[in-house]
């Protein structure tokens, strides 16, 4: 018998897939569809690495596993080619970002190719082909036809060291997401996508995910809705009005005064002539610090007096007016009504310049109000008007009512989100599609022009300042007016990339359709994606845009469904001594030198086996030998065995009873864990049945060649295909099959035969039966009594009550004393 031999089994079966197409999607199918989708990687120079392939080999497994269940299934791979690293590269070593985007996605893609996964390469997309961003820029004018595309001139964020703006998802905390270098402001003319009507849909949408709760709580944070007022506040002379958002209408009886952001456009207005040079100096600094520094919690609240007053619309109360730099001018009204007796930031403000604190709010009954703090808790509004000893938080509507009802204010919501930014003034993107005439404005570049070119000869290094290098391409810049006809010019920014990657899922279906971005039929079928596997730190931006713009085409009639993934999973994070592998550190492991010496199969399996998926876990170069050293274990069991008949009657002797329970409940056992990617214990209970088989073939004679272990090793080789796809198809193929392992049914188990060692355990509540539960015959009493606790009828029966008590008998009985 020979060994096993992965390089050549791996060759083999890479090539036999590839002329048998037995990955080719069948996309017309009627059969159940499920569409498996990655996130999608950036050619860039590092190649493929550890995260990339512990995103896609355990998703292939996901895949195989559903294959063998009858899904059939679609699992396409590309390219998110354009962007930054590709440009700043080409800049540094003179050439060009689509000739090293060449080099590095046909390097890429031999890389993916080893995984062995089941890839329909005829499905590529690569998001900088013409072929593809024309359709990007298709979205783009779609948007902008129906006003969901719109340019102003706003205060954005600035990278200094990239060149160019960045979205707010792409400045959190006040830095570059790139470089981290700390952003500043810039007022520019730039292009957004108004993703802010859709603030109310995205939250409404989480409700129908199968989602991480970590990321749909990330998504609520950032989409930041808050219920409260807007109130209306007059000037001292009664011109004008100063309108203010807050959260607690209930203290508005407390406002001692009220601040402005510093780049408040009426602040140079309010200044009294006395207090001008201060207020200037203040807003100058406050202009120059970064985000980072304003929000930061340690830092010192400062401002400086206006000089002007504002009147309470409640009693009429003359309230001082200061800027300060803890208000941001993007949120709310950008001013706020200070109450310091009940909100932190304003108390300090108001001690820092001995600004009155009036109590308004008080604890109710038993609870204590903090001492040098502000008092921030619902209680009993006091001195406040007609609302005397009013609970507060009735107290929100009661005055919003009020406000409405005398023209003072209303009642309203805020969001955190902003508007998408999405124009970049660089050239490695899609060029946005609009023609700016001087009598027509800007105009949307007819569909039938599409697309608008990238040109090859652009000087990169010599952009016009804060421009991209397209504004100094003379040939492209020029244009006719497609709406009079007269001299016109190109817009010269380019499309953030994540525009790109917010709607590949739908090109992936028609990659080479020359017609339409996407057959309407075949997406509708298809999607929302059943699976879509890859990193958390997405949950803000990609996420975010993909389900914005899949609800825009929705709205827009191109889909009939308005979520683009219908079930999330995150993998964790490989280390390396317990640190994130970087190039800086000089601890990166390539998956290249693994794979040649162990085998894709085993490296994949191995990356499966090390930890939690969702967690990640550090990386042994040690610990992976023990994978190909079971692979050669189970070469070893399969073939030592005569081969013959597969379905053959047997009777359940002594000798085979043991080994019959392992492996029904194994495969009861994988099939839950794989479907819920909890592979590593999978693959426990598959070394499991190994070392049952094994212990079965060596104690007893007649194991060998018998029925049980013929039909105990086809249910082994079909589990561990999915997690070894080449091992798989060889030993399915040597044990005398002729068709792929992956077209075989996955093995069923006989629940009777796979509980056989379990036990029930009885818990009481007092002495009386509230609940029998199944566990493991192994049992030890923590787990007992963990699982006791646990249960869901047990849980009624103690919920509100002390435990005073826990008693088990060892693998019987559990009695909680209350
Ligand atoms: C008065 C007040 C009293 C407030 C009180 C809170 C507690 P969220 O929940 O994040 O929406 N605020 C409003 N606009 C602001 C801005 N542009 N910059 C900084 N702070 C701003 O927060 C809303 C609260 O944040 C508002 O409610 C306002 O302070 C402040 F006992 O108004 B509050
Ligand atoms: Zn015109």
């Amino acid at each position: 018998m020979d060994t096993y031999q992965p390089k050549e089994i791996e060759a083999k079966w890479q090539s036999r897939w590839e002329s048998t197409g037995a990955h080719s999607a069948r996309l017309d199918t009627t059969d159940r569809r499920t569409y498996c989708l990655v996130m999608f990687s950036y050619p860039s120079g590092d190649r493929l690495h550890i995260g990339h392939w512990y995103n896609f080999g355990p998703a292939d497994t996901w895949s195989r596993f559903r294959r063998m269940q009858g899904d059939t299934i679609f699992e396409p791979m590309g390219f998110d080619a354009f962007g930054l690293p590709a440009e700043n590269y080409a800049i540094k070593h003179d050439t060009h970002p689509r000739d090293i985007t060449q080099v590095n996605t046909a390097y890429m893609e031999k890389q993916l190719r080893a995984i062995g996964a089941m890839y329909d390469w005829n499905q590529k997309v690569n998001t900088s082909d013409p072929a593809y961003y024309r359709w990007t820029q298709w979205i783009f004018l779609k948007l902008f036809n129906s006003g969901l595309a719109y340019r102003t001139k706003a205060p954005v964020n600035w990278c200094p060291s990239c060149q160019t703006v960045l979205a707010n998802e792409q400045a959190q905390g006040g830095v570059c997401e790139r470089c981290d270098t700390p952003v500043t402001h810039k007022d520019l003319a730039q292009w957004f996508f108004k993703i802010t009507d859709y603030a109310d849909r995205l939250l409404e949408g989480h409700d129908s995910l199968d989602w991480p709760a970590k990321t749909i709580l990330m998504q609520k944070n950032w989409i930041g809705r808050s219920e409260g007022a807007e109130i209306d506040f007059k000037s001292e002379d009664g011109t004008h009005t100063y309108p203010v958002f807050t959260t607690r209408p209930d203290t508005l009886w407390g406002v001692t005064y009220m601040v402005f952001a510093p780049e408040h456009p009426l602040v140079p207005e309010i200044t009294s002539e006395k207090h001008r040079a201060e207020v200037d100096e203040y807003v100058e600094k406050a202009r120059a610090a970064t985000d980072i520094d304003r929000l930061s919690t340690e830092r010192e609240k400062s401002g400086v007096f206006t000089g002007a007053y504002a009147i309470n619309p409640v009693n009429g109360e003359r309230i001082p007016i200061w800027i300060a730099d803890y208000v941001l001018a993007s949120y709310g009204t950008g001013a706020v009504m200070a109450v310091p007796a009940h909100d932190q930031r304003d108390y300090e403000f108001a001690t820092a310049y001995a600004l009155p604190i009036r109590e308004v709010i008080k604890p109710t009954e038993g609870v204590k109000a903090p001492e040098g703090a502000a008092f921030v808790e619902p209680g009993v509004m006091v001195d406040s008007g007609p609302f005397q000893d009013v609970p507060s938080a009735d107290g929100i509507p009661r005055v919003i009512e009020h406000l409405e009802a005398s023209g003072m204010g209303r009642g309203t919501v805020n969001y955190r989100l902003r508007d998408w930014l999405i124009s970049r003034q660089r050239y490695w993107g899609a060029p946005i599609p609009i023609i700016h005439c001087e009598k027509c404005g800007p105009v949307g570049v007819p569909e039938d022009q599409l697309p608008v070119e990238l040109p090859y000869d652009v000087d990169l290094k010599s952009a016009p300042p804060g421009q991209s290098p397209l504004a100094g391409h003379e040939e492209f810049m020029a244009a006719e007016c497609p709406s009079c006809g007269g001299p016109a010019r190109r817009e010269s920014d380019t499309m953030d990339t994540f525009v790109d990657s917010s709607w590949y899922y739908l090109r992936y279906l028609s990659a080479r359709d020359d017609e339409q971005p996407f057959r309407k039929e075949l997406v509708d079928a298809w999607c929302p994606v059943h699976m879509y596997i890859g990193g958390p730190e997405h949950a803000c931006m990609h996420l975010l845009y993909a389900r914005f713009v899949t609800m825009a085409l929705h709205d827009l009639g191109h889909i009939s469904f308005d979520e683009p993934f219908q079930r999330l999973v995150h993998q964790g994070v490989i280390t390396n001594d317990g640190v994130r592998m970087s190039k800086s550190r000089g601890n990166v492991i390539s998956p290249d030198e693994f794979v040649e010496t162990y085998g894709a199969d085993a490296f994949r399996m191995y990356l499966m086996f090390l930890s939690r998926y969702s967690e990640g876990g550090d990386w042994s170069s040690a610990a992976i030998k023990g994978i190909p050293r079971f692979l050669d274990r189970v070469w070893d069991l399969v073939l030592q065995n005569e081969p013959g008949p597969v379905d053959g009657e047997y009777e359940v002797t002594d000798a085979i009873r043991e080994p019959l329970r392992v492996m029904h409940r194994s495969v009861r056992e994988v099939t839950h864990d794989v479907e819920h990617c909890e592979f590593n214990t999978a693959i426990s209970r598959i070394m499991e049945l190994t070392t049952a088989l094994r212990n079965y073939v060596a104690s007893a004679n007649d194991a060998r060649g018998g029925a049980f272990l013929r039909e105990a090793i086809g249910v082994l080789i079909r589990v561990i295909a999915p997690f070894a796809p080449h091992f798989g198809e060889e030993l399915w193929e040597r044990t005398g099959r002729d068709t792929s392992v992956f077209d075989a049914e996955w093995p069923s188990w006989d629940p009777e035969l796979a509980k056989a060692d379990e036990i029930t355990v009885v818990v009481q509540v007092q002495g009386k039966v509230r609940a029998r539960i199944p566990v493991a015959a192994n049992i030890d009493d923590e787990t007992m009594k963990e699982l006791a606790l646990a249960d869901a009828t047990v849980q009624k029966w103690i919920a509100d009550k002390t435990i005073r008590k826990v008693i088990v008998v060892p693998k019987k009985l559990v009695n909680i004393v209350i």
